[in-house]
């Protein structure tokens, strides 16, 4: 089992482990079943209903999708027996479909069930969040879950201060030009913005839970932890939108989001 990133960072000394081991015992563990019991439920969809054709506003129930005017005659978000099934038009549309919904809390979870239904080889779900109004960042981008089927894994990437923060996008841009390359210090600074857990992905339905925790992003799928990483991205005071990504299929069910605070 792999360890956490920022983990190996905290464990430095033994007064550090034992004020974490401290911590850990105190608290409870945050699984959904700790959402249900002490955040207050503020968006569920079950997608038991028709989507009113392609465009921004089909999938219903104040869902958005970013990029289905790009391709109206395409039908890329599809309510069938009640499942929310994207096929997401990424050569046409020219970017892989998005999706979103008003979240609106600074520590929380969203829980949904999904499915990567092993139609197409490059199957990936994007579940993470979103804030238009923070300028330090392009389109508002502040962090993800990853979950990729071939080859399994799920990556946790903050966003924020990372790949998507319009200072390390100039930085990269400026030394691509000047030197052919991205600057040393920024590789370095991107390697501790994301970290990718190994997962046996197949084709069935999968519990995930995705949470904000402070600036630690945890995630489990089944119930079971994946992993977490921390970093002071997943910290921004809102994330404004629940926010998924697809490069082809996925199927996604009830979704239900948590806000703590
Ligand atoms: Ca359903």
């Amino acid at each position: 089992m792999s360890l956490p990133r920022h983990a190996a960072a905290v464990a430095t000394s033994i007064s550090a482990l034992l004020f974490n081991a401290a911590l850990k015992a105190a608290e409870p563990v945050q699984d959904a079943g700790w959402y249900k019991k002490n955040a207050t439920l503020i968006f569920e969809d079950s997608f038991d209903r028709e989507e009113t054709g392609n465009g921004l506003k089909a999938i219903g129930n104040g869902w958005e999708s970013a990029t289905a005017d790009r391709v109206p005659q395409i039908k890329q978000a599809d309510l069938d027996q009640g499942i929310l099934k994207v096929a997401s038009a990424t050569k046409e549309a020219g970017h892989g479909a998005h999706i979103h919904h008003d979240a609106g809390f600074q520590d929380g979870a969203v829980s949904l069930r999904f499915k990567l239904p092993g139609l197409n080889p490059d199957e990936r779900l994007q579940v993470g969040f979103v804030d238009r109004e923070c300028k330090t960042v392009h389109a508002g981008h502040l962090g993800y879950a990853f979950i990729t089927a071939k080859p399994g894994s799920i990556m946790l990437k903050d966003s924020k201060t990372g790949s998507m923060s319009l200072e390390v996008k100039n930085r990269s841009e400026e030394g691509r030009k000047a030197t052919g390359k991205v600057p040393d210090d920024i590789v370095a600074l991107l390697k501790t913005k994301e970290f990718s857990f190994s997962w046996a992905s197949d084709t069935e339905w999968h519990d995930l839970l995705l949470a904000v925790d402070k600036d630690v992003l945890r995630v489990s799928v089944d119930g079971k932890s994946i992993g977490e990483l921390k970093s002071e991205g997943f910290a921004h005071p809102v994330k404004r939108w629940l926010s998924f990504g697809f490069l082809s299929t996925a199927w996604i069910d009830d979704v239900r989001i948590w806000k703590v605070r």
